[in-house]
């Protein structure tokens, strides 16, 4: 039998705060909590109607002594997070407080929980599909406002239901095919044929829509790296804490002052970016300055796009020009800055140097075309100019599955076109509708679970 043990786990952070929760799910849970909890009410734990908090005292009933004074949530299967029983024990939140309670499930039937255990029990027993499990693990990850919106789609089943369409449409060409096998007699007619193909073309059509998306899924569930990046003293510390919105970095009119670069991750309109500072980059005369420049170009390399600033106060040197060639083949922002200053920069030279790319006018200490500048970034993010993104987002264990449910749609259209024979057909298609099966959890190995799950932290 599936789960028929029952588990604990600690599922807040560890650390101090006003509550923490122990979680038990599984048969024993409410017999475990009869054990160690004293109640105030004359309620029994084992008679309770599910979704019901009660009050009470955590109890070790070996030293007989109360632990913590705390609330229990008790859950009945089915309408539970796991679909098992479940007790959500809320302690007080303090770090041995949690450990006792933990301890004492475990002393009295339960067994400590797997990272994501809840959540596999969760799957495992019918509740959601494997594509809003991974979104539970989306939202607890997300750092930025639209990664989480996209996660809770996701939970919501909006990529499990983009999916089941795609199956549905499948699953009807493969009955078609294999009414004409069954009786052969009726060949595919042109009309027949012609209907399947296009069927099978519009699938491959949403499949495409959805890959399209593997990019923003990837910015919402990392976020994008950026490196701020020029020569020294052309305020790139300056553009650094205005993104910040904190004065993060040390601003000096002294060139060198950054000598090593710092990371921070923030959100741009909602989604996440992780930014470095980094040290001007010039021919230094001492150790720590040139190291500070050799980490300044590995974060370039490291870097998805890079916002390069020049200063419109002074002339364009080498210096300026090196960088350029640094970053050439990179996604980037150029940024003039220092334009309250008077403008020493020859725009005819400057433009011959960036290869005749666009470049915005900015004063940083005036907070001048910040506005524009905010907007080129988010169009890098969204990959478009309207900043729109899908809420519907896929990973890449979702691109991969796709791709093969593509190639598998494919290789059927090609046997219905070469008129071979249905079963051909038939057989693609149904390897089509396995690797959808994947996407969604209807098929899985073992393998695949650990790999999701392992992700996860304990209590979740
Ligand atoms: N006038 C004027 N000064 C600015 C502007 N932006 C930055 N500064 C000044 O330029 C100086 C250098 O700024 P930083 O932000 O430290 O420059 P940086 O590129 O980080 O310099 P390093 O860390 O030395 O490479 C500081 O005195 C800033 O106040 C601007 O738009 N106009
Ligand atoms: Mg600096």
């Amino acid at each position: 039998m599936l789960n028929n043990d029952t588990i604990a786990a600690i599922s807040t952070p560890i650390g101090k705060g006003g509550i923490g929760i122990v979680r038990l799910s599984g048969p024993l849970s409410f017999q475990i909590g009869k054990k160690i909890l004293k109640l105030s009410s004359s309620d029994n734990l084992l008679q309770t109607t599910s979704h019901t908090v009660l009050h009470g005292w955590l109890f070790d009933p070996e030293r007989k002594i109360s632990i913590d004074e705390v609330l229990v949530t008790l859950l009945r299967e089915p309408k539970t997070y796991t679909r098992e029983d479940m007790l959500e024990i809320s302690c007080h939140g303090g770090e041995i407080a949690l450990k006792e309670a933990l301890a004492l499930c475990m002393k009295n039937g339960a067994r400590i929980a797997e990272p994501g255990e809840f959540t596999k029990r969760a799957f495992l027993n019918g509740r959601i599909d494997l594509s809003q499990a991974e979104a539970v693990l989306d939202i607890i990850n997300s750092g930025a406002e639209k990664s989480l919106l996209a996660a809770a789609e996701q939970l919501q089943g909006g990529l499990g239901k983009r999916i089941n369409e795609i199956k549905d449409s499948v699953i009807n060409t493969v009955s078609q095919l294999e009414a004409s096998v069954d009786f052969p007699e009726e060949e595919l007619e042109f009309e027949k044929r012609e209907n399947i193909l296009k069927g099978l073309s519009s699938q491959v059509e949403k499949i495409d829509s959805l890959l399209s998306t593997e990019r923003t899924g990837k910015i919402l569930r990392e976020g994008l790296t950026c490196s701020i990046v020029g020569k020294p003293n052309v305020g790139k510390s300056t553009l650094f804490n205005i993104l910040l919105d904190e004065e993060r970095s040390i601003v000096t009119p002294v060139p060198g002052t950054t000598r090593d670069f710092i990371k921070e991750e923030f959100s741009v309109d909602g989604f996440p970016l992780k930014l470095a500072d980094t040290a001007g980059i010039a021919e230094m005369d001492d150790e720590l300055g040139r190291e500070g420049v050799r980490r300044s170009r590995e974060q370039i390399k490291k870097s998805d796009f890079v916002i390069f600033l020049l200063d419109a106060s002074r002339g364009l040197s080498d210096e300026d020009g090196k960088i350029f060639s640094l970053i050439e083949s990179k996604e980037k922002i150029i940024l003039l800055n220092k334009t309250d200053l008077p403008k020493k920069i020859n725009t005819g030279i400057l433009n011959t140097l960036i290869n005749r790319e666009k470049f915005i006018e900015v004063s940083l200490k005036e907070k001048k075309g910040v506005d524009e500048f905010l907007l080129e970034i988010k169009r890098i993010i969204t990959g478009n100019n309207s900043g729109e993104f899908s809420a519907i987002t896929i990973n890449l264990r979702h691109k991969s599955l796709l791709e093969k449910t593509k190639e598998s749609i494919r290789k059927a259209e090609k046997s219905i076109r070469d008129n071979l024979s249905e079963e051909f057909a038939s057989f693609d298609l149904k390897e089509a509708l396995n690797y959808l099966g994947e996407i969604t959890g209807e098929t899985y190995t073992e393998e695949i679970l650990n790999r999701i799950f392992e992700n996860f932290c304990i209590g979740k």
